[in-house]
């Protein structure tokens, strides 16, 4: 196989660059006639070599992108552009149950505004946690612009665990952004707002309507953010924009930029000039730097008060304890990006044609020598333009967001009016290279690119219109993922690649090795608190259980059978399902749905699960598994029997189906014994090789010989029956044996197939 795919690849590469002549002349033909027939050039298979991916091959990276409307975070492969999972973050999402079963009910309630759900997010700019920089591969962070929340995402299984609710703002935009040891998680706010839920009228805006940056505190052990130990900055209402935390030189610092510092509120409906007219009246905004190091000690110290219970820090303390300066940046700007060194910071103004690159030596400077040009109303002092500029960089039209290479002192920024992608170098301040973009470019995103060490190779581009890129699907397009090799002088466009859920704005990507991600839980496990869930239920322990009026159900799934098999309860009462897989077996998960209510819950080898409600009308509810997890599937099933209140019991209430005999029962002994003679050799198989050399046949090994020993025990079952004569039984219990049989044959012929494939070596048969 392995030689297959090679000898392709050289094929293809070879005749990209006419060098086709000395490889088989059918080979040859047949790829020449499919580049005719679709019409592709040379550069076009160049292109597809260089992110294709054999089946079965793996990506060198992960892209985590924000999923924008949609609420949920998008996890794909790079360079193959392949999109692997959604997380449901701020949205529910029934294929993970997420927002269904209980456990994740509560998570998506911690998000609640005011006392009310909010079944949605507006996700913008997920963050990696660090370790001195670089990208740890623990935890991910994501904002929801809408309802100021971050959530956090465990990369160990990809799952939300919490969303917190920031304490003062209406919006935030400038989050997820995290310092260098993830000590804090940035979030600015957007639109200013009072502090307070109070209604403030807006001839008060200056005074009462503050913008801010808070501090999230992050635990790494805990895998938490921790809001008593929180705090945030009151800022002017100059409707804060994004953020970036300093590093190296900068660390301690955190940057925020802004728009709109002319304070202006609209009003067209009144005969003023709009938002947009009042917004970008001044030439330039300014850049919010705030010191979170000294900020950290001072709230250690109990020198900040808190504000409805969170740590807030006022302007005027933020200027006494020189926590807090301003600098002029470019009108309208989107963005501010630290280098990799943390020596320089790039914002560029969406209606200025520059990136400007200040530079930390000198703005330290300027605070040292306390030379400010002037305060702003506020009384927070400016660092002069020229006191803390590097370099101006003619960019071109609408400059939005800026990435770093891995070779010193080159960047790539984001040129949406134009849609191109500039590469430039920020020290000498001159432009290398431009690529048009299909269209109309928001962030860039490269390799690890927001570490202290960015590995260039590919950037992706998230646009904000696909136009005519792709088939026409109605007025409500795809969104556009360009990729785009930068490993050269010249940026080369790779690979187009339709979203089809929400506006993509930041992504973040890291590479595949860093991420160690789980292929099941610990038994019974509740997956979003992180711990042995209370319902965890182990098989043969299945029970119903009443406890103050709740009717619980402590239940187990593996294949093929949901238990119990039959749930009775009365018209009224509140029952409360819980379910463990019992599963080992890597991606043997279940689902769980039922008639009438609005629910699915996945259920993966090792998770806990609950779902609680009111059975409210009498009636008969089938339920059953809506994973396709084995050949008897569609036999993993039940009934729910409301019965009504007072409903008087006639005996046996069961039916008896099929009527089975003595030869209905040999009959089917005989099946089974052939199956065994199977697995028998399929055993003898694996354990003639080095099987123990492959970590997943070894785990499809240990789920083969469990459900062996669940044939075992219907075996026994099977033969006491038959024994009393009672082949009824026995013969169900025969049918049964024979199922464990059939799960324990198909685990056991794809280990001969890895194997096989595997290169697997024959050791002494034992
Ligand atoms: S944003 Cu959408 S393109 Cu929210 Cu960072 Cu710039
Ligand atoms: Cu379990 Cu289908």
């Amino acid at each position: 196989m392995k030689v297959n795919n090679k000898r392709t690849l050289s094929l293809m590469l070879g005749l990209a660059m006419g060098l086709g002549a000395s490889t088989s002349a059918y080979s040859q033909a047949s790829l020449e006639d499919v580049m005719k027939a679709r019409g592709l050039t040379q550069k076009d298979l160049l292109a597809a070599a260089k992110t294709y991916t054999p089946t079965g091959g793996r990506d060198e990276y992960l892209v985590f992108a924000s999923g924008g409307q949609s609420g949920q975070v998008i996890v794909y492969g790079i360079p193959s552009m392949r999109i692997l999972k959604y997380i449901g973050v701020f949205t529910p999402e029934p294929w993970q149950g997420y927002g269904f079963d209980d456990e994740s009910k509560e998570v998506l309630k911690q998000g609640r505004i005011q006392g009310k759900d909010i079944t949605w997010g507006d996700t913008h700019h997920p963050a990696f946690t660090e370790t001195e920089g670089d990208y740890n591969g623990k935890y991910l962070f994501i904002n929801d612009k809408a309802n100021p929340r971050i959530a956090v995402i465990d990369l160990h299984d990809f799952e939300t665990k919490q969303i917190v609710v920031n304490p003062f703002f209406k919006s935030s935009h400038g989050g997820a952004f995290v310092t260098p040891n993830s000590e804090y998680v940035m979030e600015a706010a957007q639109y200013a707002a009072p502090f307070s839920a109070d209604f403030v009228p807006l001839s008060e805006f200056n005074d009462k309507y503050r913008g801010g940056v808070t501090y999230w505190k992050f635990d790494d052990k805990k895998g938490r953010l921790q809001p008593d130990q929180s705090f945030t900055f009151e800022l002017p209402p100059y409707s804060q924009d994004l953020s970036d935390a300093g590093k190296g030189p900068s660390y301690g610092w955190g940057f925020t930029n802004s728009f709109c510092s002319e304070r202006y509120v609209g009003g067209i409906e009144k005969g003023r000039p709009p938002f947009e007219a009042g917004c970008s009246q001044k030439d330039t905004d300014f850049l919010h730097i705030t010191n979170w190091k000294k900020a950290a000690e001072l709230v250690a110290a109990g020198k900040v008060e808190k504000v409805n219970g969170s740590y807030m820090i006022p302007i005027a303390q933020a200027v006494k304890e020189e926590l807090l300066y301003l600098v002029p940046e470019p009108k309208s700007p989107h963005g501010v990006d630290v280098s990799p060194d943390g020596t320089h910071m790039i914002v560029s103004g969406k209606l200025d044609s520059h990136a400007w690159v200040y530079s930390w030596e000198k703005i330290q400077k300027a605070m040292a020598a306390k030379k400010f040009e002037a305060k702003d109303p506020y009384g927070i002092p400016i660092i002069a333009l020229k006191d803390a500029l590097h370099t101006q960089v003619a960019v071109g039209l609408g400059p939005l967001h800026t990435q770093y290479d891995s070779k010193k002192c080159t960047v790539y920024t984001s040129i949406y009016v134009d849609s191109m992608v500039t590469k430039w170098d920020y020290c000498e301040g001159k432009v290398l290279d431009q690529l048009h973009i299909h269209y109309n470019i928001g962030h860039l995103m490269a390799m690890e690119g927001d570490s202290v060490s960015p590995d260039g190779k590919y950037l992706v581009s998230l646009n904000k219109l696909a136009i005519d890129r792709f088939n026409p699907v109605g007025p409500l397009h795809p969104q556009n993922h360009q990729l785009i090799d930068i490993s050269g002088d010249k940026m080369q466009l790779l690979y187009d690649m339709p979203l089809p859920l929400g506006e993509p704005h930041y992504a973040v990507a890291i590479k595949a090795d860093k991420l160690k991600p789980a292929v099941r839980y610990k038994s019974g496990w509740n997956s979003r608190t992180d711990e042995r869930s209370i319902y965890r239920t182990r098989a043969g322990r299945e029970k119903t259980e009443k406890v103050d009026g709740v009717t619980h159900v402590y239940g187990t799934v593996i294949r093929s059978h949901i238990t119990p098999e039959i749930i009775e309860v009365e018209e009224g009462e509140t029952v409360s399902l819980h379910f463990t897989n019992l599963e080992r077996a890597e991606d043997e998960v279940h689902g769980f749905a039922i008639y009438g209510q609005s629910v699915n819950l996945s259920i993966e080898p090792g998770k806990t699960v609950s779902y609680t409600f009111t059975a409210d009308k009498a009636g008969v509810y089938p339920y059953y598994c809506t994973e396709f997890c084995s050949a008897l599937h569609l036999e993993m099933q039940g009934y729910l029997l409301v019965k009504p209140k007072g409903y008087q019991s006639k005996g046996d209430e069961m039916v008896e189906g099929q009527q089975y005999t003595k030869a209905d029962y040999e009959k089917q002994v005989k099946t089974n014994v052939e199956t065994q003679a199977v697995i028998d050799s399929v055993v003898g198989f694996i354990t003639s090789h080095n099987f123990k050399d492959f970590a997943p046949v070894v785990a499809l090994v240990e789920d083969a010989t469990e459900q062996l020993g669940f044939a075992g025990e219907a075996k026994k079952k099977a033969e006491d029956f038959a024994a009393k004569g009672d082949y009824q039984n026995a013969t169900l219990w025969a049918g049964q044996w024979w199922q464990y049989q059939v799960k324990t044959a198909d685990m056991g012929l794809r280990a001969k197939t890895y194997l096989e494939q595997n290169g697997a070596v024959k050791v002494q048969a034992k």
